[in-house]
């Protein structure tokens, strides 16, 4: 009888494990996807086209190679990049603002299909070419 008992044990045990592996993969999604971009004093961002599945998992470390102080924040296509500011970033997609020499790591999830940009808020830069486009794929 204890042997029945623990051969229902194991096979309860097994069905869950079976259960969780397959709920667990058609749930986690895309994989994460992570960048690393820079940005400098001649307002260049380094790559300026970014791409990731949608619902990803997107984590970005912004690196200020330049002296200025420069961000990166996510916004919709239609945005003009020329007066955005950093409250249309799409959400977690914001660096902050990152000074001369330093970096920022933050995660987003990737938002519906679709063009994205990228865009330095500080004035005159996105106007001087601070800008990238983010490609989200179904
Ligand atoms: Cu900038």
């Amino acid at each position: 009888m204890k042997h029945l008992i623990r051969l229902a044990v194991l096979l309860l045990v097994a069905a869950a494990v079976v259960a969780c592996g397959g709920g667990g993969n058609s749930s986690s999604g895309p994989a994460p996807v992570s960048f690393t971009v820079t940005g400098d004093d001649s307002f260049v961002y380094s790559p300026n086209q970014l791409s990731a599945p949608t619902g990803a998992q997107v984590t970005v470390t912004f690196r200020n190679i330049g002296g200025l102080d420069h961000n990166w924040i996510l916004v919709g296509n239609d945005v003009d990049v020329l007066t955005v500011t950093e409250t249309a970033a799409l959400a977690g997609a914001n660096a902050g603002m990152v000074t001369g020499g330093s970096e920022s790591t933050f995660s987003f999830f990737a938002p519906a299909a679709g063009n994205y940009k990228f865009v330095c808020t500080v004035a005159g830069h996105a106007a001087g070419g601070m800008v990238g486009t983010f490609t989200v794929t179904e």
